[in-house]
């Protein structure tokens, strides 16, 4: 079979709903040759809501996750799960934690799950992510909810590719204050203080609550939730608090510009990427001893023609 004819293939099994077509679309996109799928199923996408969940390690991403696709199930919702590791590709041990507390859901056939690691593809992690809510927006579920660690660049790229950002922090817990110190403030749609069933957890949300007084918010201001994701407690109220958001999206407009926003985000991802790519092959010709690196280096932007 081509190339051609094998990707005719998945595409047909992906429009009749095959999950398995829907799970090689994605390894594709990570090995980053994924075009032709993504140029296939494009238009089918627009239709779900993604939800992005971010916050230190052990915090309760996993089991608010857990909780949030019982939420959506109970509605009817089908629903895509993203896990991130972004440490390393090589490491499991966070995706193993994300599986085991996703196990309840692994058998329903409305459920998606799917771990990521970047591999091969020329937005990395970012790039395989934002094609796997793609896919998984063109298959046709309703709901995609995309957790990743907040550590470093992931949360500003889980801020580009969900509609609603959720950042879970813990009581007790020094990392909390960190988290709302780098930055993530901006980010956040949705603090969930998460583990309640700590003493401190009132103490947290009143320095989330103080924290948010000295931004300047202009239209949606972040809404503070409180669950103990293991029992289940709240996760109803997180829900409201996502909808309300989602509502708030559609009725100030909102939805357009983030939607715009992703849109760049990607092509930006692609493009530099591929620059990247061409970048490396045209340097690797480049031998010491042949003028210093900044003449090397116009020698290469030149053979791309980006210089003259
Ligand atoms: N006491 C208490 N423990 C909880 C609660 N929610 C989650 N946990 C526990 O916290 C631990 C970490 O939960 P995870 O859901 O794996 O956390 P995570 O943020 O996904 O972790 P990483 O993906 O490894 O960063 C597990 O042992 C959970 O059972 C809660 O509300 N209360
Ligand atoms: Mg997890």
């Amino acid at each position: 079979m081509s190339e051609r004819q094998a990707i005719d293939t998945l595409v047909n099994e992906f429009r009749a709903g095959a999950p398995r077509a829907l799970a090689r679309a994605i390894t594709l996109c990570e090995s980053g040759r994924g075009a032709a799928v993504v140029a296939a199923l494009y238009d089918r996408a627009g239709e779900a809501t993604t939800i992005g969940i971010t916050g230190p390690p052990g915090v309760g991403k996993s089991t608010l996750c857990s909780g949030l696709v019982r939420t959506a199930r109970g509605i009817g919702k089908r629903v895509g799960v993203i896990s991130i590791d972004p440490s390393s590709p090589f490491s499991n041990g966070a995706l193993l934690g994300d599986r085991i507390r996703l196990a309840e859901h692994f058998t329903d056939p409305g459920v998606f799950i799917r771990s990521m690691a970047s591999r091969g593809h020329l937005g990395g992690l970012a790039g395989a992510t934002a094609d796997a809510a793609l896919l998984m927006d063109a298959f046709g579920l309703d709901v995609i909810i995309i957790e990743t660690v907040g550590a470093g660049q992931s949360e500003v790229e889980i801020a580009s590719l969900a509609q609603t950002v959720i950042v879970a922090l813990q009581p007790g817990s020094g990392d909390s204050v960190q988290v709302l110190k780098a930055g993530i403030l901006e980010i956040a749609d949705v603090f969930v203080v998460n583990k309640a069933d700590h003493p401190m957890a009132n103490q947290l949300r009143r320095e989330i609550r103080s924290m948010l007084q000295i931004m300047e918010y202009r239209g949606w201001i972040p809404e503070i939730a409180t669950t103990q994701a293991l029992s289940g407690e709240g996760i109803g109220e997180l829900w409201a608090a996502i909808e309300r958001h989602a509502a708030y999206l559609n009725e100030s407009g909102e939805i357009e510009r983030r939607r715009r926003d992703r849109f760049l985000h990607q092509v930006r991802a692609i493009a530099a990427g591929r620059i990247r790519e061409l970048v490396e092959r045209s340097v690797g010709g480049e031998a010491i001893g042949n003028g210093d690196p900044y003449a090397a280096a116009a020698r290469a932007l030149k053979g791309l023609g980006i210089e003259e």
